[in-house]
């Protein structure tokens, strides 16, 4: 019998609010183009994409609602749009905090909604501030599912760490609700019109539920976080010790070892930052690191999680066409893809 295809649902996310270079919103309009939804079919998927989501709704309402009275209002000039907003001052040092919040707020109900259709929710980034969306989501559908984490960089930083206040950087720990972040929040005064930024987020991912793959350039503060809550981390150290096939096999270990019920696979969320491949593969990304992921063990990390069968979610950050030669974006983003139809089970032979 014909077996009915799975439906992966593509949530395009053009959003640059949890960094400062212009570009990465740009990323997932030229994942699609390059075409990628016509790949995912022809690996057999049923593909759902109702265009990119805009966020202009969320820009208009926020700005047009009165700022927050605990929030310094002397901020900048109009013409400093790169970093902040009048209508979004920074809180401590934290940039675009209300535009970072209500849209990955709204992410999290449009992947939440996919994945509790049965649906594998695709997210393209975007910034990987968006990552506390996407993870919300998977985890309000499969309150089960561990995260793997592919990147050059942590973002775990709280708002008693952060050193460059871009949100990127923190996602993970509001959504384990770090105390870091509790403390620079707790005298927040939103107004009527608002709630304070990130109120919303269940912060129920355990610290032994994610597993980091990648890492290469840790800030200090991060690297105490990650001791202190015993955080499983495989830096590019382990990938050259023991070889990525291994490190791969240790990371699901780790996350199922720690499954509520022992008899199933735990759901996985795999969270790929661009940034995790080293820049000669993959170059148009904001935050390039040297000595990073090959092409192949990048791929490698996507066909195992495809091979377990227990893939629930998938994002794919920090592709920005803005930065970098033409060569080197149409490079980035025809490795973007790759990895995506990896992760849902292009094979090899
Ligand atoms: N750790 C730095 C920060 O918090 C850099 C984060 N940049 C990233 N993360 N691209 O993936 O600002
Ligand atoms: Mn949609
Ligand atoms: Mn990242
Ligand atoms: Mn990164």
């Amino acid at each position: 019998f014909l077996k009915a295809p799975k439906t992966a649902s593509i949530v395009g996310c053009p959003f640059s609010g949890g960094q400062p270079k212009l570009g990465v919103d740009k990323g997932p309009i030229h994942l699609v183009e390059a075409g990628l939804v016509n790949q995912l079919e022809e690996l057999g998927w049923n593909v759902k994409f109702d265009g990119h989501h805009q966020f202009e709704d969320i820009k208009f309402t926020l700005s047009s609602s009165s700022v927050d009275s605990a929030a310094p209002t002397a901020s900048s000039a109009d013409n400093d749009t790169s970093t902040s907003n009048h209508w979004d001052p920074p809180i401590g040092i934290l940039k675009n905090p209300r535009l970072v919040s209500r849209v990955c707020e709204e992410v999290a109900k449009v992947v939440s909604g996919h994945a509790k259709k049965g649906e594998l929710p695709v997210t393209l980034g975007g910034d990987h501030s968006l990552a506390m969306g996407t993870i919300s989501g998977t985890l309000d559908a499969h309150p089960e599912a561990g995260v793997i984490w592919v990147d050059a960089h942590a973002d775990i930083n709280t708002a008693a760490t952060t050193e460059s206040g871009n949100i990127h950087g923190m996602p993970v720990s509001f959504l384990m609700g770090l105390d870091g972040n509790q403390q620079a929040f707790s005298n927040f005064n939103p107004s009527p019109s608002s709630q304070t930024p990130f109120a919303w987020i269940k912060p129920v991912l355990k610290p032994s539920s994610i597993v980091y793959i990648g890492l290469r350039d840790v800030d200090a503060g991060e690297k105490k976080i990650l001791k202190q809550n015993g955080i499983k981390a495989f830096s590019m150290h382990d990938v050259d010790r023991y070889g990525i096939g291994k490190v791969v096999e240790m990371a699901l270990d780790h996350l199922n070892a720690n499954n509520a019920n022992p008899d199933k696979l735990r759901p996985i969320h795999l969270s790929f930052d661009v940034d995790a491949l080293d820049p000669s593969v993959a170059p148009s990304t904001g935050t390039p690191v040297r000595g990073g992921l090959t092409f192949r063990e990048g791929h490698y990390i996507c066909e195992r999680i495809w091979e377990t069968g227990a893939l629930v979610g998938l994002d794919l950050m920090e592709v920005n066409p803005s930065l970098e030669d033409d060569i080197s974006v149409k490079q980035t983003v025809a490795v973007g893809c790759s990895l995506v139809r990896s992760a849902l089970g292009e094979t090899l032979l």
